[in-house]
C-alpha cells in the first residue's frame, strides 16, 4: 500500500522520513525557541504586510488542516521587510491545533505550547512560481502567529470559524471572499526569525520563518469550534481533525534572531 502521511501513530511525524528523507535534514521546522539562546539583531527591519481583501478566494478542509487560499497570480497581497529581500506573495493561510487547550502549536517557546498556530504562507515571485520557489532557500516566508486561550474571543476569527460547518469533512470547500488576514495580527510586530522548513512532507528547507512574539487571544469555545472539523470524508465514521502539529525538530546549530530586546 502507498504511504499517506498524517499525524497518526502509523503515518505520523516519526514515519515521515521513511518516504520523505528531507524530514531528517539539517534545517527542519518547527523548533523549540529558548529566549536565552536567541540573538537580538538590531539590523532586523520591521516587516509590513499589505494585503488586498479581494485576493481571498476559498476556504477548505483537506483532512489535515483548514486552509484559506488567496489569488497569488500577481503582487496583490504581499509581505515585505523584516529579514526578507523583496516582496513575497501571500498564497494561503492554515492552522495547526491540539485536542485540548494546553497544546497544539508547532513551535514551542521556552517550553510553552500554545493552543494553536496560524501560518501565513508567502512565496518569492523572483523564482517564477510556487513550485520553483519551494526548491530555493529564499523561496518561502511563513508568518507564524500563536493562539492562546483566554477569556475573550477574538472577533477577527469569526469569519473563519463561521465557515467551519460548511467545510466539516475532508474535501469540502466553500467560497471565502473579501477577507483581509492582517486583522489576525497581534498588536506588537516583534518577531523571531530563523531558516527552516515546511512542517509537513516533503519538508522542503525553503522557509524564512517569522514568528510573532505576541500571541493572539481566542476563547476556549473558538478552539472547540476548530476541533469540530473532521478528518473523515462525508458519510464516513466521524474522526475529529485535531493534533495536526509536528513536534520540535533538532536545531542543529541554527541561530534564532530576535527583532526585539
Ligand atoms: C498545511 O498542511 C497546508 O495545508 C499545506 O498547504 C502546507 O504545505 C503545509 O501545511 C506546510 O506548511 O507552513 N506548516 S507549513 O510549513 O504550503 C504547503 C498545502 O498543501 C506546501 C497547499
Ligand atoms: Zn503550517
Amino acid at each position: 500500500a502507498q504511504f499517506v502521511w498524517g499525524y497518526e501513530s502509523d503515518n505520523g511525524p516519526e514515519h515521515w522520513h521513511e518516504n520523505y528523507p528531507m524530514a531528517k535534514g539539517d534545517k527542519q521546522s518547527p523548533i523549540e525557541i529558548n529566549s536565552k539562546d536567541v540573538q537580538h539583531d538590531s539590523s532586523l527591519a520591521p516587516w509590513h504586510a499589505s494585503y488586498d481583501p479581494g485576493a481571498a478566494k476559498t476556504i477548505l478542509n483537506n483532512g489535515r488542516t483548514c486552509r484559506v487560499v488567496f489569488d497569488d497570480s500577481f503582487d496583490r497581497s504581499v509581505l515585505r521587510g523584516g529579514p526578507l529581500t523583496g516582496a513575497y506573495r501571500l498564497r494561503q493561510l492554515h492552522l495547526h491545533w491540539g485536542s485540548s487547550d494546553d497544546h497544539g502549536s508547532e513551535h514551542v517557546i521556552d517550553g510553552v505550547k500554545y493552543a494553536a498556530e496560524l501560518h501565513m504562507v508567502h512565496w518569492n515571485p523572483k523564482h517564477g512560481n510556487f513550485a520553483r520557489a519551494l526548491k530555493q532557500p529564499d523561496g518561502v516566508a511563513v508568518v507564524g502567529i500563536f493562539l492562546k486561550v483566554g477569556k475573550t474571543p477574538k472577533p477577527e476569527m469569526k469569519r473563519i470559524l463561521e465557515e467551519i460547518d460548511n467545510i466539516k469533512t475532508k474535501g469540502k470547500e466553500a467560497p471565502f471572499q473579501h477577507f483581509d488576514p492582517s486583522i489576525l495580527f497581534p498588536k506588537s510586530r516583534d518577531y523571531w526569525t530563523y531558516n527552516g522548513s515546511f512542517t509537513t512532507p516533503p519538508c522542503e528547507e525553503c522557509i524564512t520563518w517569522i514568528l510573532l512574539r505576541e500571541p493572539i487571544e481566542v476563547s476556549s469555545d473558538q478552539m472547540a469550534k476548530l476541533r469540530s472539523l473532521s478528518k473523515n470524508g462525508e458519510n464516513e465514521p466521524v474522526n475529529p481533525l485535531v493534533d495536526n502539529w509536528r513536534p520540535p525538530q533538532p536545531v542543529k546549530g541554527r541561530i534564532v534572531k530576535a527583532s526585539f530586546k
